[in-house]
């Protein structure tokens, strides 16, 4: 897995550095600038812009060098912003992608890619116009060194074919009031749907979506939910999204093959032993447990972007997704089984 050089910040290297804009400078924007300023080499943050102005000029005084922008219009349009990373709400997605797309600049967008299908439409349609892809989306999980090792396992076909994917998603907790019901699988489940599809290279025929009884810490949130994928070639995937476990970040994952099985090992790498007992630490949240996976996704991008294209999960994946997840909210308020329809899936992404 590429995680790019060690970072070398000589006048030379300046020179040839990705300037990145950023929209968006909140909580994971300001660890996106972190990692493109410290961690990894080939880039630089040249630009921040944030509907919160004082936040976006606290974000630039963390990557040297940076200016801040007045609106994300001002920063795409910018000589010194090669590529932009979108880091705002969801919502608010898709009008910065149609216009970096339209001036030809390569895009990472955080997870969601847009918060409808439309929106997810009319961005596929603007890339398949250029005829290249210029959009990576960030499930960054495929990422993730254990991720891949499943990957690599099922695709080997040493377990034989995988029947099942059972997924679990455990955050530590939400803030009350602001994490809706809806969120669950529009932020939440929204991964575990990325690695279902990836791991079973299929997609998600139906959705059915049950709650047990409540988690009495998140009072009236409807937490937790599982969530049962039927992939068209008649695979499962099994998803517990629980989002007030209070212990930490804890994420499993085991497909069960014809042949065999293989899951996610703990992500800690020290076990301490002692009075009869052993223990390890479960990381706190999703900026611990999955620091690598994000300096490989960037590093990846920075090599795709610096060459005008993009790798990865990309906007087919996005709309994909955002698809599973529609039926996935209707099939938790109904209680029914969902069907997933997605379009004909473009030659670009083929
Ligand atoms: P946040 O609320 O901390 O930050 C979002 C920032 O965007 C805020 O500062 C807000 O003022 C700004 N913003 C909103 N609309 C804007 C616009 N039109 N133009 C410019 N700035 C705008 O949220 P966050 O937790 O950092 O999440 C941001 C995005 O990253 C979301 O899409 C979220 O789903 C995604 N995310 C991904 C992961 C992951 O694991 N891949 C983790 C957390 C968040
Ligand atoms: C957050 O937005 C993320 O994307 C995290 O990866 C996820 O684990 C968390 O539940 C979301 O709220």
């Amino acid at each position: 897995m590429n995680r790019g050089p060690a970072r070398n910040q000589g006048p030379d290297q300046m020179t040839q550095d990705l300037r990145i804009g950023v929209i968006g400078t909140g909580m994971i924007g300001q660890d996106h600038i972190r990692r493109l300023t410290h961690v990894l080499a080939g880039a630089r943050v040249t630009g921040v812009t944030d509907t919160d102005p004082a936040r976006a000029t606290a974000a630039a005084t963390k990557a040297p060098g940076a200016r801040v922008h007045a609106s994300a219009e001002a920063l795409i349009a910018a000589d010194d912003v090669d590529a932009v990373l979108i880091c705002s709400w969801g919502p608010a997605h898709e009008a910065a992608i149609l216009p970096a797309l339209a001036a030809g600049k390569p895009v990472f967008c955080e997870k969601p890619l847009a918060t409808t299908q439309e929106a997810c439409l009319r961005i596929i349609d603007a890339e398949v116009v250029l005829g290249r892809r210029l959009i990576q989306v960030g499930y960054m999980r495929r990422y993730d060194a254990a991720y891949r090792a499943l990957k690599a396992t099922v695709d080997s076909g040493s377990i034989g074919a995988p029947l099942m994917f059972h997924s679990a998603h455990r955050n530590a907790s939400v803030p009350e009031g602001l994490y809706t019901d809806d969120m669950a699988i529009a932020d939440t489940m929204v991964h575990d749907i990325d690695v279902a599809r990836w791991l079973l290279d299929d997609e998600v025929a139906r959705v059915r979506v049950l709650a047990p009884k409540r988690n009495s810490v998140g009072k009236d949130l409807r937490d937790p939910i599982f969530g049962l994928l039927e992939m068209r070639g008649g695979a499962l995937a099994t998803v517990e999204v629980s989002v007030n476990i209070g212990y930490g970040y804890d994420i499993r994952g085991e497909i069960s093959a014809e042949q065999g099985t293989a899951e996610l090992a703990e992500s800690n790498p020290l076990v301490v032993k002692g009075n009869g007992q052993f223990a390890g630490r479960v990381p706190a949240d999703w900026r611990e447990r999955f620091i690598a996976a994000y300096d490989a996704e960037f590093a990846s991008w920075i090599a795709a972007a610096r060459d005008g294209g993009a790798t990865g999960p990309s906007a087919w994946d996005g709309y994909a997704i955002q698809a599973v997840s529609d039926a996935g909210i209707e099939a938790a308020r109904t209680g029914e089984t969902v069907a997933v329809t997605l379009v004909e899936k473009p030659a670009l992404y083929a």
